[in-house]
């Protein structure tokens, strides 16, 4: 018997041979899927570490128009028990054209246009919080969404679209266009995850946002996009894995 028959008839030998190399050629794939998930989901944290009045982070929407309809999704993380900014946009004529201000421990305002609403919310807890508004002006249907939990939904007044100029940022609550902040209402603690669209994100995909944010990036301001400058202590953390954090 040459090695080639030799060969030939262990394999006929071993039916198990092949359920070897089959489970083998699994497992390659599933290490080159788990490479891929995990590259794919290290992404960066902007972290705010103490209460400044100065700290902040610009954000860039990709394009200057006016926004009748908007969603924005971000992840947080914070031990503040104080009213705090999330997001904050002021055009030149009002300072909260648009403003998620979080009121721990049980309350959580939405500015839209200057004009306030207030959601009862669950009780805050020191977690990786995910939350998301979306406002559409024709009808002024604005809801709040936080840790894949849609509150009760509420009506603007407001049917104004916002902008098309405006100032976005993280970090601090701005009372005049891109200006005057208040330490008492900055953020301290950890940012990611920012999306923001110009449209209003159908339930089924805010949900799936939720459990995974994977290559989810928002057409208005991306994630992904980098369009961004931090200012004082606020700084860019690296490579973390905001999308495995538990939220
Ligand atoms: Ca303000």
């Amino acid at each position: 018997m040459d090695r080639t028959e030799e060969l030939r008839s262990t394999e006929v030998e071993d039916p198990g041979g092949h359920l070897h190399r089959e489970i083998r050629r699994l497992f390659l794939l599933f290490l080159i899927f788990c490479g891929c998930f995990l590259q794919g989901n290290l992404g960066k944290i902007i972290l705010f570490p103490k209460e400044t009045s100065t700290d902040h982070v610009i954000l860039k929407p990709t394009v200057e128009r006016p926004l009748k309809q908007l969603t924005v999704c971000l992840r947080s993380y914070t031990d503040l028990s104080r009213d705090h900014s999330l997001f904050s946009i002021a055009t030149p004529t009002m300072d909260n054209a648009f403003l998620i201000f979080p009121q721990p421990p049980k309350s959580c305002g939405v500015y839209i246009n200057q004009e306030v609403i207030s959601f009862n919310v669950d009780p805050e807890v020191a977690a990786w919080k995910q939350t998301c508004v979306a406002w559409d002006s024709e009808t002024g249907l604005l809801q709040l969404w936080i840790n894949g939990k849609r509150y009760p939904r509420r009506v603007t007044t407001s049917r104004s679209p916002i902008g098309p100029q405006m100032s976005v940022i993280l970090g601090q609550e701005q009372d005049s266009f891109g200006g005057r902040f208040d330490a008492k209402q900055s953020f301290v603690g950890e940012l990611c995850d920012i999306n923001m669209w110009d449209y209003v994100l159908p339930p089924e995909t805010i949900t799936q946002y939720f459990h995974s944010s994977h290559n989810i990036n928002g057409n208005f301001i991306g994630w992904n996009n980098e369009l961004y400058s931090s200012k004082g202590n606020a700084k860019v953390l690296k490579d973390e894995f905001c999308s495995l954090y538990p939220v």
